[in-house]
Formats: structure tokens, C-alpha cells, sequence
């Protein structure tokens, strides 16, 4: 991954976030759910959501900087390429298949998926590379989803998988090929079946834009940000551990696991640390303390028990 450029975002682009959540207020009455925007069209649409007790209420990263500041290597590797190369992506007719080792398997059209009890889910996230948003998704738990297929007794892990479209997407195309596709991720079946991990279909109570992984991506927010996989066309329940795209690129620097860990440094640089995209204007640095999975060790770090997570990274 490139080494990390702060961008610029002036303190006034910062959204209070008791502004947006009285939006979210207005919004959840004045919308009738999920609006269906015609095949291929970019239009945000607007969700109604229910609030979360997982929902931290710390100050929310502009929407500008969440939509334009994003990591989306099918869209090309610089930072601003996903919201520039994304526009002729269509996110509609989608589904997503769910298979493997489950006693129904079966294919979800997205406009079931949307029907699902959603809700706002405003997460830290994390990326590898050291910086930091805190972002309002709308989603599902995908715990929700794991039950409609009735994993087996046999499943230990799930895998996912993103869709590959090289007509659409201008990173799937060219010479130079910075990752293997499809873009493949996976969790052990307990981290995929806990609470705080959501697919997400919307954030800033819309719909989700192409770049930030329309319409539907993964968010495991204790986690690094390359674990939650963007623009999902399949799902399946697995005996052995999935190959991961980025583990795969370099095994040596990402690991399966990846939990948020301040005292495991990339080989690259110190994870100790990390910037909050919007912290302290022009002059940012990296200066804000990283947490033990991302904040969220009273919720997961149970999971983990016994596991040496210096050695699995
Ligand atoms: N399919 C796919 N999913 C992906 C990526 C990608 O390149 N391709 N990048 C990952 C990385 S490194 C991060 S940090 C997050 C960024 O999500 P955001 O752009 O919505 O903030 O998406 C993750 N999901
Ligand atoms: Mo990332």
C-alpha cells in the first residue's frame, strides 16, 4: 500500500455529530425506506435506520472526506481514484450468493438484503496505513444473514468475495495489476457471527456510494480497514482458513487476523499511533494513540483468548 499523505480538511468540514443524528432524526420520518434508484444510476438514496448501543458518539469524519479519501485498488490505487473512476459502476441489479457449508443455501437479491432491519452503526475504522475515520454506516448484523442459511456443524470460517467487472472497473484492466482478483477476505465463523460485524448498505444514511463498496460491503470494525471488503457477490461458509487478497500480495505484512493491535508494528512503519482524517486541520500528524482492537477490546478481545496475537498478526 502507498505510504500515507494526510489530506487536507478544514475543522469547519467537521459534521457535529448531534447535527447529523438530528438529520437522521428528520430523515428516519420523512423517508419510506429503502428507494430503489433506477439500474446504474449513482442516485443516493435514503435509508431509515434504528440506533445502536455499538455506536460510538465521537465526532464524525466529513462526508467529503469518507466519499472522496478511500482505498478501492479495483478502482486504482491512489486515494482519490475510487470516488474519480467509479461512475460507470452499477451497483443495481445485484445479489449476493451465499453457499458452502450450510443447510440452505441460497441467492439474496439486494433489495431483500435492504429490507433487513437496519441500523445506524457509527464505527472507528482503522486502515493499515495509519489513519483513522469515524464513520456512520447503516447496515445489518451479518449474524442476520448466517442464520437465514443455517451454517453446519462443519463451517469454521466464512469467505467473501468481491465482484469483478474489469468493464466497469478501470483497476481490473491494464498492465499493471496491483492485487490478484477477485478480491477475497475471510473471518473465522465467530468473528463473522459477532455482533459488531455488519454488512453495510448505507452510510450518512444513504445509500452507499460506488466507491465506499456499493451496495453492499463488509465492516469489522476492531479490525484493519482491508479486512472489510467492498462490493460483495458472494459469501460462503468454509472448513479450512480462506485465502485473503492482501495476505496473499504479502504474507509478511498482512496477516489473517489483523486485528488492531498498537504493539504489533507493520515491518514498514509503527502502528502505535495513528491520525484521525480531520484531527488538527493542515498541520495533522499521526499523534493520536491507537487502541487494542480499535477500541472495541471489551467486545472481542474474549475471542481471542489464549491466541499469541504478536504471532498471529
Ligand atoms: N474489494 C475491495 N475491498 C476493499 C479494498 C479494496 O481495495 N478492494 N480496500 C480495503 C481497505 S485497505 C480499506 S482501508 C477499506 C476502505 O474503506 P472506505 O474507502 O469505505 O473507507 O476498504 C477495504 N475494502
Ligand atoms: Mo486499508
Amino acid at each position: 500500500m502507498p505510504v500515507y499523505r494526510p489530506p487536507r480538511i478544514a475543522a469547519s468540514d467537521i459534521t457535529p455529530r448531534d447535527i447529523y443524528m438530528s438529520r437522521r432524526k428528520f430523515m428516519g420520518t420523512a423517508a419510506a425506506g429503502f428507494v430503489m434508484a433506477g439500474a446504474g444510476s449513482a442516485l443516493a438514496a435514503p435509508l431509515t435506520a434504528a440506533p445502536s448501543r455499538f455506536s460510538t458518539d465521537e465526532t464524525l469524519t466529513p462526508k467529503e472526506a469518507v466519499t472522496t479519501y478511500n482505498n478501492f485498488y479495483e478502482f486504482g490505487t491512489a486515494k482519490s481514484d475510487p470516488a474519480q473512476n467509479s461512475g460507470q459502476f452499477e451497483p443495481l441489479p445485484w445479489s449476493v450468493k451465499v453457499d458452502g457449508m450450510v443447510g440452505k443455501p441460497r441467492e439474496f437479491g439486494i433489495e431483500e438484503l435492504m429490507k433487513m432491519q437496519l441500523e445506524d452503526r457509527t464505527y472507528r475504522m482503522r486502515c493499515v496505513e495509519g489513519w483513522s475515520m469515524v464513520i456512520p454506516w447503516v447496515g445489518f448484523p451479518l449474524s442476520a444473514l448466517l442464520d437465514q442459511v443455517e451454517p453446519l456443524g462443519s463451517a469454521k470460517y466464512v469467505s467473501f468475495e468481491t465482484v469483478v467487472r474489469p468493464e466497469q472497473m478501470p483497476g481490473q484492466t491494464g498492465f499493471f495489476q496491483p492485487l490478484e482478483w477477485p478480491y477475497v477476505e475471510g473471518l473465522r465463523l465467530d468473528e463473522a457471527r459477532h455482533p459488531l460485524t455488519i454488512l453495510a448498505v448505507g452510510l450518512y444514511g444513504e445509500t452507499l456510494p460506488n466507491q465506499n463498496g456499493a451496495p453492499i460491503r463488509l465492516v469489522v470494525p476492531w479490525k484493519y480497514g482491508f479486512k472489510s471488503i467492498k462490493s460483495i457477490v458472494k459469501i460462503s461458509l468454509v472448513e479450512e482458513q480462506p485465502q485473503t487478497t492482501w495476505k496473499n500480495s504479502n504474507a509478511r505484512e498482512y496477516g489473517f487476523y489483523s486485528n488492531v493491535n498498537p504493539a504489533v508494528d507493520h515491518p514498514r512503519w509503527s502502528q502505535a499511533t495513528e491520525q484521525r482524517i480531520g484531527d488538527g486541520g493542515f498541520f495533522s500528524v499521526a499523534n493520536r494513540p491507537t487502541l487494542p482492537f480499535n477500541g472495541y477490546a471489551d467486545e472481542v478481545a474474549s475471542l481471542y483468548e489464549g491466541m499469541d496475537l504478536k504471532a498471529n498478526f
